[in-house]
Parts: C-alpha cells; sequence; structure tokens
C-alpha cells in the first residue's frame, strides 16, 4: 500500500461536545479512508505511486482525465490538514508571530473570524474554507468539492471542512453553528503557525 490513513492526533471523544466520537469515527474511520484506499486502487502500477500526496494533486489538478485520482488524492489531503487544523488544547487564539499577521490583514483576530465565517458559508456545496498565505500575505479562501490551496496557489495554515458529512450528526443543518465551533472551539492555531512560511 502506498498511502496509509494517518491516525488522529488526539482520541475520537476529544473535541466532544462540538464534535462528537460518533462524527470523528465515520469522518476518519469511513470518509477519510476511503478516499485512502481508492487512492491506493487509482495510483497502484503509476508512476504515482512513488509521488507525495501533493505532487499528486499538483500533477492531476485541471486535468478531466485525473478526475477521480484529483479527487482521491486531493481529500487525502485535505482530510489529514483538516484533523491536524483542530485540537481539544491548542490555545484559543494565534500565537504572537502569526497573530500579528492576522492584525496586520485582516485588521483583528474577530475581523479574520467574521471574515472566515462569512466565507464558510457562503459555499453553496460541499467544500472547504481556508486560512492561506499567498504571496506573504495571509487571506480567507474557500473551494468547492476537493478542490485545495495546492491548486488554486498558496500555502493552507488553517481548514474547516464544511462538507455535510463534517457537522450534520452533531449540528444538524447548522453550519453556521459548526464554523463558529471551529473558529472558538477547535481551530488548532499551533498548527496554523508552524504552516508559516
Ligand atoms: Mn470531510
Amino acid at each position: 500500500m502506498a498511502f496509509s490513513l494517518p491516525p488522529l492526533p488526539y482520541a475520537e471523544t476529544a473535541l466532544e461536545p462540538h464534535m462528537s466520537a460518533e462524527t470523528l469515527s465515520l469522518h476518519h474511520g469511513k470518509h477519510h479512508k476511503t478516499y485512502v484506499e481508492t487512492l491506493n486502487e487509482l495510483v497502484a502500477g503509476t508512476p504515482y505511486e512513488q509521488m507525495t500526496l501533493s505532487q499528486i494533486v499538483e500533477r492531476t489538478a485541471g486535468k478531466k482525465a485525473e478526475q477521480k485520482l484529483f479527487n482521491n488524492a486531493a481529500q487525502a489531503w485535505n482530510h489529514e490538514f483538516f484533523f491536524n487544523s483542530l485540537s481539544p488544547d491548542a490555545p484559543r487564539g494565534p500565537g504572537q508571530k502569526l497573530g500579528a499577521l492576522i492584525a496586520r490583514d485582516f485588521g483583528s483576530l474577530d475581523e479574520f473570524k467574521e471574515k472566515f465565517h462569512a466565507a464558510a458559508l457562503a459555499q453553496f456545496d460541499s467544500g472547504w474554507a481556508w486560512l492561506v498565505q499567498r504571496d506573504g500575505k495571509l487571506a480567507v479562501l474557500t473551494t468547492g468539492n476537493a478542490d485545495n490551496p495546492i491548486s488554486t496557489g498558496g500555502a493552507a495554515l488553517l481548514a474547516c471542512d464544511v462538507w455535510e458529512h463534517a457537522y450534520y450528526l452533531d449540528h444538524r443543518n447548522r453550519r453556521d453553528e459548526f464554523v463558529t465551533a471551529f473558529l472558538d472551539k477547535l481551530a488548532n492555531w499551533r498548527f496554523a503557525e508552524k504552516q508559516l512560511a
């Protein structure tokens, strides 16, 4: 097997009540696992087998004939990044370096949160909300389906999965409530800071 499912970086119960063990068990143990397994089937015996996830994403982005491979590689990458973007015990705000960039590029942490929240809610279909660093500047970005900052340009710092499977069991149709919980109770600012260029 070329790729393996990375273990969750915390216990399945660690993010309750904002994200239940049932959600994490399905999201990581079924959805994420299936992306990895399908990816392994697709790359078997091809040159892609020797590449990293992000190399596969870069090489297959926008190529119609490689859509299925792109979707599964990107979703494998996105989910690993998303589960790392959550933490039960990280500080509930950015450290000094990232905090200064957020103040410079968004005005304040609250203004960043408002912008991220509005973008996550405006993503009509399944997709993702991201904090990214692009050309030295921070920005909020949303992508549809499996798309991610690797294919659109920029380095991801934080990701929020806004596919319904990420929140429906815990928040029903209230994506609003889920994104607020993500920003105030779950976001792993320590991880975000480590992604800075
Ligand atoms: Mn998902």
